[in-house]
């Protein structure tokens, strides 16, 4: 029987387990990216786990995130990640250098590689053929140590693209289209691939467009084909010598498909407050707006930023709006510097910052009390932004920076002519700003700010597990919930016990202070619990807090892995309905924990305050039961070299 595509790249980099859907397998890693915000605790735990070099064909370290530097938190960071990662191996992008995701597709990914990065948009790399998947540092970390990176054999989901884009009908469209039939949790669990005709007619970075926002499937990952227009690609940045051909076999089968007619896509847009929430711009009207934002990983490629510049060219920024933008990369900003675009963006009033994430994790620019937003970014998630009472739209550059001239959400189809815009043969690479790290042998001294606090380690499960529900949280929590993330809190991704103060603190302003007094305890939540990054923070600063378990309906992938390699048990109910069952401040006990964990059947739960006993599921793997028991991954790690 034949393989798609998915299949061929794990079958290649197979260790262990087979592929049969749901089972347990693990695969060899090719390359790691890590960013800063994860990357800090990725790093110290590589260190913890103790191997000196890493071993994979190529691990970079990206600078792109914390680049406010409003105190010496960021600055402490970025020196302890360039000394740590010069001295195991790694590459380092300094700041400056663009979004992990978009350099790394432009400078370093291969196509039938893998790709491990502590950053849940890692999935970019499928653009050019990657099989390239997000997830937590630690487990980014053992991969840089040579450990093969476990995860649940997915399904494979087909979206066969027919016809061609419309004028003004853009990348951005085609996955707002997938999020619309698929919804965020629509992906969990599975491959995305792309195929059929209308992938012919889509450049790679339309395609890393697309494979970017599979996170907000909750996909595993997002794959294309690497074929001719990959090629071309990899041509013009001076690699084709990475170029290798990769197709589905003719005879591929597959899980699930689902079929887009590109000719029938209309500019579409996610309303506030969920990426799924899609619309047609027509539909949604002419509303007023207060800022436009232009940049993230998802949409500041180059051939993005030319769309945007040849449509400013000449114009104004409506007076009463806010236009930014970041391109995406050292490349990107130096071609349209080059060229005169940038010049043209300038001109017509837009506030250009630097090439990081900025705006897109509340980084800067957070907009006015009860702004519309309209963003090409791909979280809309409530107070991301930074600014709670913010409505952020998700949409394509094209309808962006029309609206940011109209001044009204706005159908770019009814403006003018689209803007048209040829690839390049030829992009400007000059990688002067990606460090190489020290050679072996070279003795590199690690500098470590104060801000480097130790991170929480859990102890060997116990018997009985007990405590209170320290809190009730409903469908679809993100992980922007758990572990909070803007200007003022991501200087301290490697200060755990000071993040920890903020913990699900958007949902329950005094969620720390009870977990505190408490000793710790249960969250319970509801379906899709932990959606959105990879930050392995949403299970640290929990774990700092005392939290033993989560009992939801159901978890998104990298969350849930997060927590298992933290050792916090992660329980969904066997009956939906028992969520009822559970309210905040009852007393909840597990008995014979080991025992019950092991067994294999369902584990009982009892709720004391309401005398009932409540049977919930933890499916884990063999090996996950043994991370849970030793405690979480780095004691089972440990207890593993001993
Ligand atoms: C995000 O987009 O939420 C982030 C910030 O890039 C995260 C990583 C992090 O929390 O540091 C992600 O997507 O994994
Ligand atoms: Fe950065 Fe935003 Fe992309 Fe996350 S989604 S990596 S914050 S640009």
């Amino acid at each position: 029987m034949g393989l798609n595509l998915a299949q061929k790249i794990i079958k290649e980099h197979l260790v262990t387990g087979e592929m049969v859907s749901g089972s347990e397998i693990s695969i060899k890693i090719d390359q790691t990216l890590t960013q800063d915000s994860t990357g800090t605790m990725a790093y110290l735990q590589f260190e913890a786990i103790g191997i000196p070099r890493v071993k994979t064909k190529k691990s970079v370290a990206y600078i792109d995130h914390n680049t406010i530097q409003a105190g010496f938190e960021n600055a402490d960071d970025h020196k302890y990640i360039q000394t740590v990662a010069s001295k195991h191996g790694v590459y380092f992008s300094r700041p400056g250098n663009g979004i992990c995701h978009q350099v790394q597709l432009e400078r370093f990914g291969v196509p039938g590689m893998t790709l491990l990065g502590s950053d849940s948009h890692t999935p970019t790399g499928g653009g050019i053929g990657m099989l390239a998947i997000g997830a937590g540092g630690l487990d980014v970390a053992v991969a840089m140590g040579g450990g093969p990176y476990y995860l649940t054999m997915p399904k494979v989901c087909k979206v066969n693209l027919k016809g061609k884009l419309k004028p003004w009908s853009s990348a951005k469209d085609i996955i707002l289209e997938v999020l619309r039939v698929m919804s965020v949790k629509g992906g969990v669990g599975k491959i995305i691939e792309y195929a059929g005709e209308g992938i012919k007619s889509l450049t790679v970075p339309e395609r890393a467009t697309i494979t970017n926002m599979g996170a907000e499937l909750g996909a595993t990952t997002s794959i294309f084909p690497s074929d001719e227009l990959t090629k071309e690609f990899l041509k013009a940045q001076g690699r084709e010598s990475d170029w290798v051909e990769l197709q589905p076999d003719a005879d591929a089968t597959y899980d699930e498909e689902i079929e887009i007619n590109l000719d029938l896509l209309e500019p579409l847009a996610a309303k506030p407050h969920s990426p799924d929430n899609v619309e047609k711009v027509k539909d949604i009207g002419k509303i007023k707006v207060d800022q436009v934002a232009i940049g993230s990983c998802t949409n500041s490629s180059f051939m993005d930023m030319m769309k945007v510049a040849k449509i400013l060219k000449g114009k104004t920024v409506h007076p009463d709006v806010s236009l930014v933008i970041a391109p995406g990369s050292k490349q990107v900003f130096t071609m349209i510097a080059e060229n005169g675009a940038l010049a043209d963006m300038v001109a017509a009033g837009a506030r250009i910052l630097e090439s990081a994430c900025g705006p897109c994790i509340g980084m800067g620019q957070s907009p006015k009390t009860d702004a519309v937003s309209l963003r090409t970014f791909n979280r809309n998630f409530e107070g991301r932004s930074g600014t709670k009472s913010a409505k952020v739209y998700l949409l394509s550059p094209e309808v962006a920076v029309v609206s940011a001239i109209t001044g009204v959400l706005t159908d770019p189809r009814e403006y003018g002519e689209a803007p048209q815009v040829e690839m390049p043969s030829e992009f400007v690479t000059q990688d002067n700003m990606v460090l190489d790290p020290a050679p072996e042998g070279v003795d590199v001294e690690v500098v470590r700010g104060p801000n480097i606090k130790p991170f929480p380690l859990n102890k060997a499960l116990t018997e009985k597990l007990e405590g209170k529900a320290l809190i009730k949280v409903g469908d679809n929590i993100t992980t922007d919930h758990i572990m909070p993330s803007n200007a003022k809190l991501l200087p301290f991704r490697s200060n755990v016990p000071y993040l920890a103060e903020y913990c699900l603190t958007p949902c329950d302003a005094d969620f720390p202070k009870r977990a505190k007094e408490n000793g710790g305890g249960f969250i319970i939540g509801g379906s899709n619990y932990g959606q959105g990054s990879s930050r392995e923070h949403a299970a640290l600063a929990p774990l700092q807090l005392g939290v033993k378990g989560v009992i939801v309906k159901s978890f998104a992938r990298i969350h849930m892995a997060n927590l298992i390699n933290s050792g916090i048990i992660p329980m969904t109910f066997v009956n939906e309905e028992d969520y009822d069952q559970i309210d905040m401040g009852d007393e909840i006990v597990i008995e014979d924990a080991t025992k019950q964990i092991k067994s294999r059947s369902n584990v009982i739960i009892k709720n004391v305050t309401k005398n009932k006993e409540i049977p919930v599921s933890v499916t884990l793997s063999d090996r996950q039961v043994e991370i849970i028991l030793a405690g979480g991954l780095l004691n089972y790690t440990r207890k593993q070299s001993q």
